[in-house]
């Protein structure tokens, strides 16, 4: 019992020894995880969503998809980052067949960017707001992510430079948003997995964010 308290609390905790680097995992939460909506083409977003009802998917979409632009948004908890980020990982999995709509062999949503933003804004709830913040880069291109009979594999981006920024600006939550490439053209969108779906399916589909500390 005193082997599993001390392990908990060892999972938001920084150490300050030479021991080797402690790795922190922090995953969102149902309220958390969700989507911006711009629906009606003037690229301002409208429509802030974070939880899906029984029956649904548990999935948010990014991509120009139904005459609307959808962006997926995932905020996530930081415990107080006092020693330096070595490196930052966040990890997502897409959800249907292939991952996308529509959802047919070979095909893909669109190229994708990686924006990131903080507190005030990243606060562990969907927002108008959490439209905002720094472009990270091209998250996913525009190309099949699923090899023929095998399972979609997880999506894993490195956001050492996010969750810098983060520690830096002392921030207690950050937020990362899927959104299509400026460019990207309409008809296609990426489904990505969220804690509504972790839930029911198993917690390893939990959106996570793993931060090594050094
Ligand atoms: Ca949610
Ligand atoms: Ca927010």
């Amino acid at each position: 019992m005193k082997h599993l308290i001390l392990s908990m609390a060892a999972a938001f905790a920084v150490s300050f020894s030479s021991a080797p680097a402690a790795t922190i995992e922090t995953r969102t939460a149902p309220a958390g995880d969700g989507a911006l909506t711009d629906s009606t083409g003037d690229g301002i977003v409208d429509r802030a969503m974070s939880l899906k009802a029984d029956g649904e998917d548990r999935e948010v979409h990014s991509g120009k998809i139904w005459r609307q632009n959808r962006k997926a948004v995932f905020e996530f908890e930081l415990p107080e980052l006092a020693a330096p980020v070595g490196k930052a990982t966040l990890q997502l999995w897409l959800n249907g067949n292939n991952g996308c709509h529509p959802d047919k062999e070979g095909a893909s949503g669109p190229d994708t960017d990686l924006y990131f933003y903080l507190a005030p804004e990243a606060d562990g709830k969907i927002e108008l707001t959490d439209d905002n913040g720094t472009k990270l880069g091209r998250a996913l291109e525009a190309k099949p992510v699923r090899t023929a009979g095998k399972p979609l594999p997880a999506v894993r981006i490195d956001v050492t430079e996010a969750v810098r920024e983060a520690a830096k600006a002392k921030s207690r939550w950050i937020g990362f948003r899927l959104e299509a490439a400026p460019d990207a053209p309409a008809g296609s969108a990426w489904r990505w997995r969220t804690s509504e779906f972790a839930a029911i399916s198993g917690r390893r589909y939990n959106p996570l964010l793993t931060i090594e500390i050094e």
